[in-house]
This record gives C-alpha cells, structure tokens and sequence, in this order.
C-alpha cells in the first residue's frame, strides 16, 4: 500500500492535482503544513480515489514508493526553499522533487544544481489552466533530467489535458528551468492577448459605439473562426454578463485597475537580459501597471485630445471586421515574439527546446489555448530552424492580406484617442522588421559622436570612429 505520488501543499492548485491524480488510478499520499487541509481533502473527496494522509513529513516520504515522486504545490519563493529543506534529507537517490509552483526559473536552475549533488532530480514544471485545468487536465511543461522524465511522464501524460487529436498536453520542455521558462513566456504571451482583447474591446465600445451585449456577440463569431480560443470564448461570457445588483453591464461595474502575479513582468525582465524584442508582452505589462496609477490618470484626465465619435451602423460593421484583422495580425505577432524569447533562452542554457512540442502542449488545458497554436505547430514541425513564426508563409500571407485593415484601425484609433499600445507595439514591430533601413544607423553615428563607441560601415569590413571633435576624418578603430 504505497503511493506512486505524493502532494504536498494541498490549497486549491495541489489539491486539485492530487484528485486528478487519485481520479486516474493513482495512489496519492497527501501532505499539508496545516494537517486540516489534509484531512479536509479525504473528507471531501476521498472516494474519488486512493489516498493516504499523512501528517509529518516522515510519514509522508515512507508512504511513497521508489523512487519517490515528490509533488511540491505551494507558495512560489521562500515557502518552496523551506518545504525542499525540509524533505531533501529525507530522500534518497533516484527520488524525485518536482515543483509545480510558478517558479522563476533561475530559482529552478539553482535548485536542480545544489539536489543534484544529493543525486535528486529536481523537476521544475509549469503547470497552467488555473484550478479547473488542475482537476480535469492542465497544460504541463515539465524541465528537470530525461531520466526523470522517464518516470514521471506517463503519469503527467494521464493527468494532463488532451488537445482535440487526443495528444497529451505535456512534453518533456528541456533540462533544468526550461519548464518554468517556458511556463513564463506561457503567461507572458498571455498577457499579450489579454491586452490587445481588451483593446479590440475598447475599439468597438469607443468607435463602433457597440454595446458589451452587442460586441460579445461580435466575439462568439470570432471564436467560430480563426480566433478561436479559451480567452475570445471567456471573453464573449464575461462581456455578456449582466451585474445583479444594479442591472448594468458587468464590464463597467468592475474597477478599471489591472493586477498583476509577476510572471508577465518576468518575462519582459528576462527578454531584455536576452535581448529579445518583446515589446507587445511589454507594453501588456506596462498597461497593467498604467492602469493601476489611479492618482496619475486623475490628475491626467483634463488633458487636451479628441473623444471618439461613434461610427454610423453601416460603418461600424465593416470597422468591426477590421478590428478582427488587427487582432489576428497582432497576435500573430505576440507569438512571433514569445517563441522568439523561447528560442533564445533555449540557446542561452543549452536546453535544445523543440518549440513545435512547445505550441503543441498549450494546444489544450492553459489559458492560452487556441485553434492557433496548431498552426504554428505545423509551421515549427515543417521547419524546425524557422528564423521567426513571421518567416512562415502561411503566416506571412495572413499578415499580408490583414495589414490595410490592421492600419486603417491604428490610424482610426489614433484620430479617436483610444489607446492601443499593443496593436501600435505589434504593428511597429512588423514594420522594423521589414525596414529596409532603420534609424539604427543615425543612433550608432551619435554614440560615436558622444562616447567613440564606434561604427560599421555598409561598405567594408572593420570599425570605425569619426573624430568628431577635430578634423572629423575617419580613423580605424
Ligand atoms: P498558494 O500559492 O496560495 O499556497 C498555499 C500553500 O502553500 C498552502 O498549502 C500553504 O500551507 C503552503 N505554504 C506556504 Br503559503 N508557506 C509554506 C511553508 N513555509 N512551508 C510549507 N508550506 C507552505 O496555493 P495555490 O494557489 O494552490 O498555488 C500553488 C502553486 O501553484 C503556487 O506556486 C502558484 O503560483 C502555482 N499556480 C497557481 C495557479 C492558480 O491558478 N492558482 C495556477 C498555476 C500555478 P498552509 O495550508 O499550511 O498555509
């Protein structure tokens, strides 16, 4: 009577996890700082499986069978480091830890290094679709070593969503932090397409001068089409819902104020230490936190700049088809930028991911998952050296066909005065791509000017610095 799994940290995440687990066959050994919330489980849910509570850490690691599989679901940060103290000693080689919490992943990188040493295979795994996805099947991106993998990918592939071809939503991402790295640039691109939903949203309220009854409609088409994802689906609901207390749409009773976890500004920390362009990620963050400075847009709100003028009914439908275009080009963007930043940090640790198996196990389960990411799956298995999801043809040609209309509804929303940083940031960044030349050149001549950094010439090899100062003759630098 031992258990092929343990949880410990049984709040809604790890509870959730450890019913999933009993519900497939599993035998899960339960474990809680506060014993309560353990016993509470097997009260509650108990003949949905086999479980054993257990009360100390002791008896939990004996109720496991070898090698151990350990499953850490609590608080991200210092709770994790205090629960791994506490149970390393207790452990032997070949067992396993795996933290499905929303770890940084340089905390993972460090922790997998220092249990190596102790011959414990650390497995740092994202796990998204929220405490639903828990129960009925998340999206998991599970890092740590291929031996672990081993052991512990069957029962991850059993627990984890399905995407509509009945593939698991789990692969193993890649060595050490990759999972939660990959998990983090998940939530980051998330955050993307939080912002430029929230803008269509705002353009067809302001321009179109659609009611949220009428524009969650407008959504239930898109998520019939190309759009079709959890977000445009959740979207049209909440957009649709009517608040009880006082009969107006919910949308406008809720405070205009965007929270935020940390994940997304994760994301845009570690692109910029990459060097990666994430400027649409970026600029979801930025809106978050914008839209939190409620001193700032008050003392603002008197500023000079139009209102928007509603749009006359036969206008407002064609403008509303163009906002889907703008939408999609955008997001393709997003994700051009996200598998960029997944890209790269692969590179920059080694881990070789496989970002086809990436955008196919967010296919179900996750808060992103789309129609979409089939697309981009068959884009990466087609041509896994692909330099940019741009590069795509089938990608580049929607851009093509949706650019006029993309455009046409920045150049409307900047007339009108409706914010739209994230279409503006995925548009900016498609431009500059294509760019024959940028404005790079000049900035490179000005930081030869004020600090002899130096500059490349279109015309031959080597460097060079202008003396700006003297005679302003070139000279090898
Ligand atoms: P919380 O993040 O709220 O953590 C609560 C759990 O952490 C409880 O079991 C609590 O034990 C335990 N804990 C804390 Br707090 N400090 C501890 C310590 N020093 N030693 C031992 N245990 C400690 O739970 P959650 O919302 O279920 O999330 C769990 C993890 O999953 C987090 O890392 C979260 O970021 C991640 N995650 C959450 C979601 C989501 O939708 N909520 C989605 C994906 C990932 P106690 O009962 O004794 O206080």
């Amino acid at each position: 009577n031992s258990a092929q799994i343990g949880v410990t940290g049984l709040a809604v995440m790890g509870r959730n996890l450890a019913r999933n687990f009993a519900r497939n066959g599993y035998t899960v050994a339960l474990h809680n700082r506060t014993a309560s919330r353990t016993h509470e489980l097997v009260e509650q849910f108990g003949d949905e499986g086999d479980f054993i509570a257990t009360e100390t850490a002791k008896e939990f690691v004996a109720a496991l069978e070898r090698p151990r599989r350990l499953m850490v679901m609590v608080k991200a940060g210092e709770p994790t480091d205090a629960v791994i103290q506490e149970f390393a000693p207790l452990l032997e080689p070949g067992d396993m830890i795996i933290d499905g919490g929303n770890a940084h992943f340089a905390d993972t990188r460090r922790r997998e290094r220092e249990l190596r040493e102790q011959g414990i295979h650390f497995v740092g795994t994202g796990i998204s679709g929220g405490e639903e996805g828990a129960l009925h099947g998340p999206s998991i991106m599970p890092g740590g070593s291929q031996e672990s993998y081993g052991s512990l990918g069957p029962m991850l592939e059993k627990i984890s969503a399905k995407a509509e071809d009945g593939a698991p939503c789990v692969t193993h991402v890649g060595p050490d932090g990759a999972g939660h790295f990959v998990k983090m640039v998940h939530n980051g691109i998330e955050y993307a397409d939080m912002q430029l939903i929230g803008e269509a949203y705002q353009l067809l309220r302001d321009v179109a001068g659609y009611s949220p009854a009428r524009i969650a409609e407008i959504f239930r088409t898109w998520n019939t089409g190309r759009l079709d994802s959890y977000l445009i689906e959740i979207t049209a609901e909440v957009l649709a819902h009517v608040d009880e207390a006082t009969g107006e749409p919910f949308v406008d009773v809720v405070q205009d104020r965007a929270e935020q976890k940390g994940t997304g500004r994760w994301t845009v920390q570690i692109a910029l230490d990459l060097g990666v362009p994430v400027s649409g990620i970026a600029e979801a963050v930025f809106a978050r936190s914008l839209s939190g400075h409620a001193g700032l847009r008050e003392a603002s709100r008197g500023l000079a700049g139009p209102r928007a003028t509603p749009l006359g009914e036969s206008e407002a439908a064609a403008f509303a088809d163009r906002v889907e275009q703008a939408l999609y080009a955008s997001k393709i963007v997003s994700y051009t930028q996200g598998f960029h930043e997944i890209a790269a940090g692969g590179e920059e640790y080694g881990w070789d991911i496989d970002l086809g198996a990436v955008a196919s196990i967010w296919r179900g389960g996750c808060i992103i998952r789309a129609a979409f990411l089939d697309r981009i799956r068959a884009a990466y298995d087609a041509r896994p050296d692909l330099p940019s999801l741009l590069s795509d043809e089938t990608f580049a040609q929607e851009i093509a066909a949706a650019q006029d209309d993309w455009r046409a509804v920045l150049a409307a929303a900047v007339h009108q005065g409706v914010p739209t940083p994230g279409f503006a940031a995925a548009l900016a960044y498609y431009d500059a791509l294509r760019a024959e030349r940028l404005p790079a050149a000049l900035t490179q001549a000005q930081r030869d000017y004020f600090g002899a950094h130096t500059y490349r010439r279109t015309d031959r090899e080597g460097s060079f610095h202008t003396l700006w100062g003297g005679d302003r003759s070139q000279v090898e630098a």
